[in-house]
């Protein structure tokens, strides 16, 4: 009977696509997009090593066995070292053209949490750093995960985290994530509160959102998270994840070969991208309080039959209907 007044009540939501309300639900947020995984595409860079191939599966079934529950801790069985070259050379620029945010944020995670060339942070103490610092945490994820899924989880302040590492014949860029974009890329941006916030907010507005919907936030996802150019003192600096983990595309994306154009959500979300390569177009923002205005406006015009609201309190999300 309980069940049948539970439909009842929520009729007008099942319009929408199923979405998770609760943090223990993101057990069901784990559709993997196959494009770049080693087994099935022939370009990748790990295609041909069997024994890459084998590490990898074996990565992957740790992370699909992965309960979120607070009994759980996040396995430390992977040794997360970003190859020492990668480290190197991305830390030797950093300090011209990353955001303040990110330095600040890499600098703590150097002195508390085993960030450094030659050493390997531990997943689980990566995010207990986190979850100190903004409420976000890491969970294990096994490849590239689907865009909706992937956005329900920031939600819920939990962010899906690859294990496994780029292959060694390509260390300079990936086009699919692994540690070394993680750790470089999306950890230090993931600690500073605004951003944290601005993630978030991005996961909340997917919540039960239509494919087209989810394809446009998968877009300003895409042009500020991962690829996104922040003015700071008059300067152009890079706070995206894509960037930030790639020694090649960061170099290039702060030259003056790229074009550049302003952060504007309406615009943003229609451009075209492609993940192959470099992007060609990158978009500034005035700072991460004006981007987050932009897109809480942007929000806020997606049409949903109901409304969303992050409790903190219990990390559930709560579903009201449409006042
Ligand atoms: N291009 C990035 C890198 O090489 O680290 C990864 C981007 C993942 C979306
Ligand atoms: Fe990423």
């Amino acid at each position: 009977l309980k069940r049948v007044a539970d439909d009842v009540r929520c009729v007008p939501e099942e319009k929408a696509p199923w979405f998770p309300r609760q943090i223990k639900d993101l057990d069901r947020c784990n559709m993997l997009i196959t494009k770049f995984d080693p087994d099935l595409d022939c370009d990748h860079p790990g295609y041909n090593d069997s024994e890459y191939r084998k590490r990898r599966a074996a990565i992957a079934e740790l992370a699909f066995g992965y309960k979120q529950s607070p009994k759980l801790r996040l396995c430390a069985a992977e040794a997360t070292r970003c190859p020492r070259k990668v480290y190197q050379q991305l830390r030797s620029i950093y300090p011209s053209l990353a955001c303040r945010q990110f330095l600040d944020s890499l600098q703590q995670l150097e002195e508390e949490c085993g960030y450094g060339e030659d050493r390997i942070p531990q997943l689980k103490d990566v995010s207990a750093f986190l979850k100190e610092k903004t409420g976000f945490q890491l969970r294990p994820v096994a490849g590239l995960l689907s865009a909706r899924d992937f956005l329900a989880s920031l939600a819920f302040r939990v962010f899906q985290c690859t294990q496994y590492i780029r292959h060694a014949s390509s260390p300079m860029h990936s086009p699919e994530p692994d540690c070394c974009h993680e750790l470089l890329g999306h950890i230090p941006m993931l600690a500073d509160k605004e951003f944290a916030q601005f993630s978030q907010e991005i996961g909340l507005a997917s919540l039960g959102a239509s494919d087209e919907e989810i394809e446009k936030l998968s877009t300003l996802y895409w042009f500020t998270v991962e690829f996104g150019l922040c003015k700071q003192n008059g300067e152009v600096k890079a706070y995206g994840a894509g960037l930030l983990s790639s020694y090649g595309e960061l170099v290039y994306a702060l030259s003056n070969e790229p074009e550049y154009r302003p952060f504007n959500p309406e615009e943003t979300a229609m451009q075209p991208y492609q993940d192959q390569t470099y992007q060609p177009v990158y978009f500034v923002s005035e700072s991460f309080e004006d981007a987050k205005m932009k897109l809480r406006k942007y929000s806020a015009s997606i049409k949903r039959p109901f409304v969303v609201r992050y409790d903190p309190f219990t990390c559930n999300v709560e579903v009201l209907d449409q006042p």
